[in-house]
């Protein structure tokens, strides 16, 4: 059920928020590109044309694009990663960063956007979503909230969710971890509580939009073609961290050893080969695609997929009743005892409609 897959009330019960496609939606912004100019001819990953290296927009860069193993047959792999299938993509603009505090308020600014978190859902909405039988929500609890990431007191069962997320009232964008936070200080973080019908707002205003899982991966791969990691194959490192990842014992003890104990800045760790900061760890990054846990299992052996723009609808047999947009790249959360889901190949998928304390975005610009 719901975002987390929690089988009954609780936690997840409020994380789901039905889009509301028909209100809430920006104009779009007037100046954010230039047009992009073509520089000279490069040559691009193996088994692809030589692509041209682009002018690109303020805050983004070009990925040549081309041929690579999408998904991954390693043993570290959860079921939806896998098979490996070859994917080609045609060339890209990318955000160099997750979208941040400050971009994410130049839109709220311009356009009085009114996010997901902060608007109260009905009743309706959360039971049209709900298991049949489940029983309707105090109307109390029928206020704008989020989920936010509490730690435990101790090592808890770590197929219960509802045990490190708590529902908060208030909490959104610009309160992260619920009424008396803010963003001081946090300008350069990445915007959390954000909804996939925040973040397409957002790319929209922008002149952008999401990546598609195959754009990402391609992103995220940095041209290091069937690597565990976007920086190789070496593990993560506690003392020369690669990433914002947890470290230590997840949900109870986190070191911070990486320098962070939940969101960190934008390029606090180095960029992988084409440029881009966090395409693992800190936060999960919302994709165009409908998640599919089964998606790659039912691709032709053998045929390379040509600009995927994922399966036509949300398929997910842990969560029924729910439709799910794919994230990628793990968060400040993810911890090879919990979900290791920081590798370029992992995936999740998460309610549309929804908004947490570790899921953010970037974007990306055809040619
Ligand atoms: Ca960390």
């Amino acid at each position: 059920m719901l975002i987390l897959g929690l089988a009954a009330f609780g936690v997840s019960y409020f994380a789901t928020r039905f889009r509301r496609d028909s209100e809430n939606v920006p104009p779009k912004a007037s100046v954010q590109k230039d047009a992009p100019k073509v520089v000279a001819p490069v040559s691009s990953p193996k088994g692809s044309e030589p692509k041209q290296v682009k002018t690109p927009p303020e805050g983004m860069v070009w990925v040549p694009g081309g041929e690579f193993w999408m998904g991954t047959d390693s043993k570290d792999a959860w079921p939806d990663e896998q098979p490996a299938h070859q994917v080609r993509v045609d060339g890209f603009f990318i955000d160099v960063t997750e979208v941040t505090n400050a971009d994410f308020r130049k839109f709220v600014d311009a356009t009085k956007f009114v996010t997901t978190a902060e608007r109260a859902p009905t009743l309706e909405e959360i039971m049209s979503q709900s298991p049949p039988g489940t029983p309707p929500p105090p109307p109390e609890s029928l206020v704008p909230g989020s989920l936010v990431f509490m730690p435990t007191d101790g090592p808890v069962p770590l197929n219960d969710f509802s045990q490190w997320w708590a529902w908060t009232p208030g909490a959104n964008w610009q309160h992260p971890e619920g009424p008396g936070s803010d963003l001081k200080g946090r300008e350069l973080h990445p915007v959390v509580h954000v909804s996939w019908d925040d973040a397409v707002a957002y790319a929209k205003w922008a002149g952008k939009r999401l990546p598609t899982e195959a754009e990402w991966e391609f992103a995220a791969r940095g041209g290091l073609d069937r690597k565990n990691f976007t920086w190789g194959e070496e593990p993560p490192s506690l003392t020369k961290p690669q990433a914002n990842l947890w470290t230590g014992d997840f949900p109870y003890r986190n070191t911070a050893q990486d320098g962070f104990q939940r969101t960190a800045p934008v390029k606090s760790y180095a960029p992988n080969g084409y440029g881009l900061y966090d395409m693992a760890g800190n936060v999960w990054e919302w994709c165009s695609d409908w998640y599919d846990r089964d998606a790659y299992k039912r691709l032709r052996s053998g045929a390379v997929a040509v600009n995927p723009a994922g399966p036509s609808a949300s398929n997910d047999p842990l969560r029924p009743y729910t439709t799910q947009r794919s994230q990628r790249g793990g968060s400040f959360l993810c911890n090879d005892t919990y979900c290791s889901r920081y590798r370029p190949s992992a995936r999740h998928g998460g309610t549309p409609d929804t908004g947490i304390s570790h899921v953010g975005f970037r974007c990306v610009l055809s040619d």
